[in-house]
């Protein structure tokens, strides 16, 4: 998507360099569509890279726009996603929605741990701020499973039966080659709250299952950057296929949470995410 862009930004300026003209490019063309939300004043546009809301990582952009549809630079925006199970009602990891290169582009991401079935829903509750006035306004949404249905999220228990979110972030297109591998960790601190598991690591060992369970070489763990408030660390991937990525996630104190090492008799850690390529 990125390169897309990237690759048309530098086609429209050779094209008309030589002119006059002002090249405008919607920054939301390479992006869908996903809700409309109606406010009092305004619709607020929810867009994605994807077609549809995902199980997993979301990456989202908005962008709001009033009754004559202006677009409305700088709005401010927040966010909660709720899933209305028959149990229990509870949220999942959201991002605040913050500002991007655009004024009136922001941005952020969720993190949807079950999708929607026909009797369990999610909506998220939009608050919207524009000069000094504030909308409310509820959507309801519905979460697939992944096409692929790959495990991009886990959620497990310590011993002390606190309960933990993990998500794929990238590769979002994995490619034969060493690729940067992100992650999304959280620990459930109640139905609603949700606080970013800093410091810890995650050991990565990704195998395929079908062809020996043979390895990779030159992985390496994943890290918690603070900047990003991911962990980051790379994944070898050295042939097309199904990939189990082996996983044992520590504390920051190194303490193991949850995970086994891959050895000859146990050829699995029980915490693991997966992807096809
Ligand atoms: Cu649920």
């Amino acid at each position: 998507m990125k390169l897309k862009l990237y690759i048309s930004m530098i086609l429209a300026g050779v094209l008309f360099s030589c002119s006059k003209e002002e090249v405008t490019q919607d920054p939301m063309a390479d992006f869908n569509l996903l809700e409309e939300v109606s406010f009092t004043n305004y619709t607020l546009e929810v867009y994605s890279p994807k077609s549809r809301w995902e199980l997993g990582y979301n990456k989202i952009l908005f962008r709001v726009k009033d009754s004559s549809g202006k677009i409305i630079d700088n709005p401010s925006i927040s966010w909660t996603p709720m899933m209305h199970m028959m149990s229990k009602t509870h949220s999942c990891p959201v991002s605040e929605v913050k500002s991007s290169l655009y004024p009136s582009i922001k941005g952020g991401f969720v993190i949807f741990q079950m999708p929607s079935n026909e009797s369990e829903y999610w909506d998220i509750s939009f608050g919207l701020t524009i000069n000094g006035q504030t909308e409310q306004a509820t959507q309801e949404i519905f979460v697939n499973q992944t096409l692929d249905e790959m495990k991009n999220v886990t959620v497990f228990m310590d011993d002390s039966e606190n309960k933990y979110i993990l998500a794929l972030v990238e590769p979002a297109n994995p490619k034969i080659a060493l690729n940067a591998v992100e992650m999304k960790f959280y620990v459930m601190e109640s139905m609603t709250s949700f606080l970013v598991v800093n410091d810890g690591k995650i050991g990565l060992d990704p195998r395929m299952p079908s062809m020996d369970n043979h390895s990779s070489p030159n992985n390496e763990d994943l890290f918690y950057n603070s900047a990003t408030g991911s962990y980051e660390g790379k994944l070898s991937l050295t042939m097309s296929g199904y990939w189990k990525l082996n996983l044992m996630a520590y504390d920051a104190g190194g303490t193991l949470i949850k995970g086994s090492a891959v050895t000859d008799v146990n050829p699995s850690s029980n915490l693991y995410l997966e992807l096809e390529f």
